[in-house]
């Protein structure tokens, strides 16, 4: 018998990689929940909300490459939307099935549930749109050309597919048969024409970087790009959501370049090579130090998905992977003469002494172990964290330039779970933890034993150090026990304390490194006691709001 519609989205998603399914569950989307449960290959991972859920994902995705996310009609897909759009802006692929009204009932515009009463179906998936690469409306004819066209979308711009499934449609046998869409290939002549442009440009530099961007780990590319580090031996810098894109530990690794805000002498070194080599890397606004940086663009070449930059020129119809490795071939290997990040130094503070940022972000920095995985949510913590030097293996995630708060809980939950076997440490502030807090529930769901830490330095510091007048009232929260949400929330027996001097904080800490359970560790700090460029940028942001 051949496959229903949702039988066979669910056996091409499993080719695709995908072997989970995050969601809630809902009427209209009981066909493809059954489906998934049904379905040996898949597993189903229920969320406390969608818009949680699509963090989930997300997160699960950034460590797993793809993830896919099931939501019901109209409630459940616009609460996912926000995730969905953040998934768009930073390039991860999201596939989004969403189910939807019986074909009849749509035809006949009846007033059903889930919708605006005015008998249109057409809307949500309109509202998608934007925030999608390819969206399609599943039919038993269209449902095997429609499939292979929206995985082609989705891997080739490493963003979110939408895929709505009438509840009658998905349980119908498929009509017809549809072959992989081919992958993209490298014109071999762009290819050679643009590698000696490149190898030319880094011949002729006496001093030349490399910046890498996220969308290594998203192509899953991290290795060639090393490749190319190693046989160049050129030092690289990183900017803020590119962090650990490339190993830190590596020897050629000079810090993180935040424009003129932080590290004076990466940026002096960067600004001041007479090659800048992107790869992929984005200037936008807290990438480059609040536009900051000066890169002359004459001088620097970008390698992107599909196309090379090298100074005005473009080169298109060029794979990354294909000039990663065809560089790493033709490079000539300079000797390194540079000097490699320090990092964040010895916490300064007394076991008694309230904590301070002298204290809490070299400690965290000395607490990061080889392997783990490290989520931090938009505030000024990941802004500490992001000069902190990672060991070996390690990678750190941040929403940076979507920017939604609340997205580092759940995406710890999903990222834990496409690595269970690694450390998942989340680092979140109590504003952000806030609005999506009660997903630390999975983790014990899941058999997860993540290592959080939510500071509490009542309120949203970030945004005191940017607003007007810091002290106004809307940048204050309701205060909230966060240790004993734990507890509450279904992770019991889990190791909880709420910190207030460095020495609990090193206590707790040293106890939760040999914790067989996960760990919630609330820290307390002063109210504005900021990481340094989160004051940097109170200093010198009013540009960006001008
Ligand atoms: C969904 C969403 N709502 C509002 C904002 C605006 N915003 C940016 S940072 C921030 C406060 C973060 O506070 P917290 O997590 O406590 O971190 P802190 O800066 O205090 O360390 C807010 C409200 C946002 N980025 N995303
Ligand atoms: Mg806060």
């Amino acid at each position: 018998m051949s496959q229903s519609v949702i039988e066979h989205v669910l056996s091409r998603l499993r080719e695709t990689g995908i072997n989970c399914v995050f969601g809630v569950a809902g009427d209209f989307a009981f066909p493809i929940d059954d489906a998934v449960t049904a379905n040996r290959q898949m597993r189903w991972i229920g969320s406390c909300n969608e818009l949680n859920a699509a963090y989930a994902a997300d997160g699960y995705a950034r460590i797993h490459g793809v993830a896919a996310l099931c939501t019901t009609y109209g409630v459940g897909e616009l609460s996912a939307i926000n995730g969905i759009a953040g998934a768009y802006a930073e390039n991860v692929p999201i596939f989004h099935l969403v189910g939807m009204p019986a074909s009849g009932v749509q035809a006949a515009h009846r007033l059903v549930h889930h919708t605006l009463g005015s008998g249109e179906f057409d809307l949500f998936h309109k509202m998608a749109e934007p925030v999608v690469c390819a969206r399609a409306i599943m039919t038993p004819e269209n449902c095997a050309a429609e499939t292979e066209r929206l995985i082609a979308a989705a891997l080739y711009h490493r963003r979110p597919v939408y895929a709505g499934f009438p509840t009658d449609y998905a349980t119908s046998p498929i009509v017809g048969t549809a072959q992989p869409l081919p992958e993209p290939v490298s014109d071999p002549n762009a290819l050679e024409a643009a590698v000696n442009a490149v190898v030319a440009r880094i011949d002729g530099a006496r001093t030349a970087c490399i910046v890498p961007g996220n969308l290594l780990s998203r192509l899953g590319l991290n290795a060639q790009a090393t490749n190319l580090v190693k046989a160049s031996n050129l030092p690289f810098a990183t900017m803020f959501m590119d962090k650990s894109v490339l190993e830190e530990s590596l020897p050629n690794y000079i810090g993180m370049y935040d424009g003129k805000l932080m590290n004076e002498e990466v940026r002096a070194f960067v600004e001041g090579s007479d090659l800048v080599l992107g790869i992929g890397a984005q200037l936008t606004d807290f990438n480059a130090g609040g536009f900051t940086a000066r890169i002359d663009r004459s001088k620097s070449v970008n390698i992107l998905h599909h196309s090379v930059r090298v100074g005005q020129a473009v080169y298109d119809k060029i794979e990354m992977k294909d000039i990663l490795i065809a560089l790493a071939d033709k490079v000539t290997r300079r000797d390194l003469k540079v000097t490699k990040a320090p990092g964040l130094g010895k916490p300064v503070g007394s076991r008694n002494e309230k904590i301070t940022v002298e204290y809490l972000y070299p400690r965290w920095e000395a607490m990061l172990r080889e392997g783990d995985t490290l989520i931090t949510d938009t505030g000024t913590s990941s802004m500490g964290m992001a000069f902190a030097n990672m060991p070996k293996g390690s990678t750190f995630h941040n929403q940076t330039l979507w920017g939604s708060i609340g997205w580092a809980t759940p995406a710890a939950f999903g990222a834990a779970l496409a690595a269970p076997d690694r450390r998942t440490v989340l680092i979140t502030g109590e504003g952000s933890h806030q609005l999506t807090a009660q997903e630390i529930s999975q983790f014990p769901r899941f058999g997860l034993k993540p290592l959080i830490f939510v500071l509490n330095n009542d309120g949203y510091l970030i945004e005191r150090l940017l607003a007007k007048n810091g002290d106004s009232y809307y940048n204050d929260l309701a205060q909230w026990n966060y240790h004993k949400l734990p507890d509450a929330l279904g992770c019991e027996g889990w190791l909880t304390a709420r910190v207030t001097t460095c020495g609990e904080l090193d206590d707790i800490i040293r106890k939760a490194e040999s914790s067989p359970t996960g760990a919630y560790i609330e820290v307390v700090t002063d109210r504005y006691a900021a990481s340094r460029l989160a004051e940097k940028l109170h200093e010198s942001i009013g540009s960006l709001y001008a």
